[in-house]
């Protein structure tokens, strides 16, 4: 594990959500960008919830990710107290994770917060690392690596497809 000062936080509303929420620690880690987790609820402990809001900046944290489920109220309770940008991640606790979405993505106006599919961490921590990359060379440097992976996995992909096809 990265001994850097952690530039994301990884918020979660229980440690219920940690199998869901640990894909974006490892993604980060991929990456070589430390974090830092902390279970908090935002019905269960308002008080710390809001003050690791209002002191994450101040403490060089840079993207905070969000993941809560049911009535996933902890995404928007942290970006009502930070202007630092705020990804929330719906957890499938109940109804498949469609409650979570709807109560992250739909935000009033004056609050967002980004928000991934169902269960997506790794989306969020790849959210947060291209944030991260306006300013971060290496990270940026990591992600355009990345990208050109993916691209080739599925050129291999579509190549054996074809060859399959042809081959009846
Ligand atoms: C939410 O309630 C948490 O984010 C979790 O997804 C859900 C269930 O929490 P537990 O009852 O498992 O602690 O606040």
């Amino acid at each position: 594990m990265s001994r850097d000062a952690p530039r994301v936080g990884i918020l979660m509303g229980s440690d219920s959500d940690w199998p869901v929420m640990e894909k974006a620690l490892e993604t980060l880690r991929r990456f070589d960008v430390a974090a830092e987790v902390r279970v908090l609820s935002a019905h269960r402990q308002p008080v710390e919830t809001a003050d690791y809001a209002a002191t994450a900046a101040g403490r060089g944290i840079e993207v905070l990710i969000a993941g809560a489920g049911l009535a996933a109220h902890l995404p928007g309770v942290i970006a009502a107290k930070t202007i630092l940008p705020v990804i929330g991640v719906p957890i499938a606790a109940k109804l498949e994770g469609l409650d979570a979405l709807l109560s992250i993505v739909q935000m009033p106006p004056g609050v967002p917060v980004a928000t991934v599919g169902v269960g997506r961490a790794e989306n969020a921590a790849l959210l947060a690392l291209q944030i991260l990359a306006r300013g971060d060379d290496s990270v940026a440097a990591k992600l355009h690596e990345e990208k050109a992976a993916m691209a080739e996995k599925g050129s291999r992909a579509d190549q054996a497809l074809q060859r399959r096809i042809a081959d009846g």
